[in-house]
């Protein structure tokens, strides 16, 4: 015969609400499982079932407010105790209290203090978790079990649950986000999800379908950014007498149809500079304990386009003329715009240049383009009154950015990189040695 299960005595508890039904119609639960959490304005506990048995029928819902002797759920006894295992330590959660003893409340944070985001967390990197925001999340003592038996800091989990509350399923969600980011459940990167929000509610909005090179590159960058660990060299050029010869040679070209910017000349620089500094023309071996040097010079260009960024390759620029290069670029840009690159014209690049110089800004952290090590960025460049020892004189300064990747190039490498770039744009004639 199925038996009635009520509320027990739980103290002053009267009119409480159930938050959480633990069970359904069918499930066998063993003496001291929770069948229920119920929530006051002061804290939370655990009904447990006074004896082994298959539920046969649940009576109450989330939502509900039971007090001593409401019905919970009909049971059918099995007349066994299958309890897994030994109950829990009290120190978090309700303790498992005795069939017929009174269930004890368990510590509770919110309502108190919602918790809409979760706090600072500070992994500790011994235990795998911190403590002091497991114990200051809030959630249930039945949930804070199962967090701890997967080894999840509830302290970094969302909850979904009324005021913040987190559920079994927050728990679950989280575990499966970060094994799919292939982080451990503590620690490393494992980061926070970004809330599912909905902007309408503060305006008028429209959706925009990403671009395929959006998603695409998208992914890259993430990937270039979280996993390589970036620093960024700023500088300046003098290309006062670049920019005249520059001038000169775009006034011939210009009825060939070739367009002469400074970026050809970007181009023959970085070329010196791999040179000079070899480093800066590798990668580093997938098993990290190897530099890979190349000895051919492609140069990647950063090229903007209505559908994203996408970066084709000038190759062997150490073997083409300024204006060979020249022509090639107005080619690819024109063949990224019109969306006509093959995979092949953007592989192999040794390292990047993105040239925002056309548009404006003064400096920017351009992010590598792995498994390149370096990337320079360029700005506009400006007249600018520079300290030549007895005066100033007006100088045209190109701002110079270069991100690399510390794990192959040192701070020190970095500056002597951009110095020397500097020097070979101070004097063309540097350009062909
Ligand atoms: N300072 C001032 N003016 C500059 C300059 C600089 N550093 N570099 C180029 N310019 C000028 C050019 O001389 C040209 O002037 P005119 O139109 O008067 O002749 C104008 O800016 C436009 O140049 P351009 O864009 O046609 O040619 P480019 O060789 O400088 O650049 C390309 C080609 C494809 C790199 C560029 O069009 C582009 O797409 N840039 C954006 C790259 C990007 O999005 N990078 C960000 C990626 S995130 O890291």
């Amino acid at each position: 015969m199925p038996k009635e299960i009520l509320v027990p005595d739980i103290g002053d508890f009267e009119d409480v609400e159930v938050i959480e039904v633990l069970v359904a119609p069918g499930d066998t639960v063993a003496a001291e499982d929770s069948l229920i959490s119920v929530e006051s304005d002061k804290a939370t506990m655990e009904i447990p079932a006074p004896e082994a048995g298959v539920v046969k029928e649940v009576k109450v819902a989330v939502g509900d407010k039971v007090s001593q002797g409401s019905p919970i759920l009909l049971l059918e006894p099995t007349g066994e105790a299958t309890s897994a295992g030994p109950a829990e330590p009290a120190k978090e959660s309700a303790p498992a209290a005795p069939a017929t003893s009174q269930p004890e409340p368990a510590p509770l944070t919110p309502p108190v203090a919602p918790r809409s985001a979760p706090p600072p967390h500070k992994p500790s990197p011994t235990a795998g978790f911190d403590e002091v925001s497991f114990a200051r999340a809030y959630a249930s003592p039945s949930v804070r079990r199962f967090a701890r038996e997967l080894g999840v800091d509830l302290g970094r989990v969302a909850g979904s649950g009324r005021k913040g509350r987190i559920l079994k399923d927050d728990v679950k969600a989280f575990v499966k986000q970060t094994l799919t980011q292939g982080v451990p459940a503590s620690g490393g990167l494992a980061v926070e999800p970004m809330p599912e929000i909905d902007f309408s509610q503060w305006g008028d909005i429209e959706i925009q379908k990403l671009s395929k090179i959006n998603k695409l590159t998208g992914k890259f960058l993430h990937r270039n950014w979280v996993t390589i660990p970036h620093v960024t060299q700023f500088d300046e050029a003098d290309i006062t007498d670049l920019d005249d010869f520059r001038r000169t040679m775009a006034a011939e070209y210009k009825d060939k149809g070739i367009k002469i910017t400074m970026l050809a000349f970007l181009i023959k620089a970085v070329v010196s500079a791999l040179r000079e500094f070899p480093r800066f023309n590798s990668s580093l071996d997938p098993s990290g304990e190897n530099l890979i040097v190349k000895n051919y010079y492609h140069i990647g260009i950063a090229v903007d386009t209505p559908d994203g960024l996408v970066v084709p390759v000038v190759r062997d620029a150490d073997c083409k003329s300024l204006v060979d290069i020249a022509a090639e670029l107005g080619e690819i840009s024109q063949k990224a715009r019109d969306k006509k690159l093959k995979p092949a014209d953007m592989q192999g690049g040794c390292m990047t240049i993105s040239s925002l110089g056309g548009i404006g800004g003064t400096k920017f952290t351009p992010i590598v383009n792995a498994p390149e090590v370096a990337i320079l960025g360029v700005s506009r460049h400006k007249m600018t009154p520079v300290w030549n020892g007895k005066e100033f004189s007006p100088r045209l300064m190109l701002p110079l950015s270069l991100s690399y990747d510390h794990r192959v190039i040192d701070g020190a490498d970095g500056a002597r990189f951009t110095t020397f770039l500097g020097k070979v744009l101070a004097d063309a004639r540097r350009l062909v040695m």
